[in-house]
């Protein structure tokens, strides 16, 4: 059996985090080390990998968790834009083997990313 990720130990309360948001289907809270004035961390409850682990039966979590993001923006007034970013496998800079959608905001984001 593999050891419980970080995000999975967040999810069942066994560490502290800043969390802002809570549904059936996902979690919501800071980043520990945020690289915006706002950092959010959105993660499905459920334990999958990353965004190429999906299977067909997750279609039924992606839609709520993608309105959960527009209705975090809300609830945090980001009212000058955000961005939200899913790094994918070890090229893409995922560190964490839990999917979770990072919120940056409240600063002006460059592009392309590094
Ligand atoms: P990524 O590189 O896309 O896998 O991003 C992982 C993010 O998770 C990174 O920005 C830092 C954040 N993070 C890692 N460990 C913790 C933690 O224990 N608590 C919180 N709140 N964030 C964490």
């Amino acid at each position: 059996m593999t050891d419980k990720t970080i995000f999975k130990k967040i999810i069942d309360r066994e560490i502290p985090a800043d969390i802002i948001y809570e549904d059936a289907h996902c979690l919501a809270f800071r980043d520990i080390n945020p690289q915006a004035p706002t950092h959010v961390l959105v993660i499905p409850k459920k334990e999958i990998v990353s965004l190429d682990d999906l299977e067909d039966e997750d279609q039924a979590i992606m839609g709520p968790i993608m309105l959960a993001i527009r209705n975090i923006a809300r609830q945090l007034n980001l009212d000058h834009g955000y961005r939200v970013v899913c790094n994918c496998g070890p090229e893409a800079g995922q560190e964490v083997p839990h999917l979770h959608f990072h919120i940056l905001a409240g600063r002006a984001l460059t592009w392309p990313p590094g």
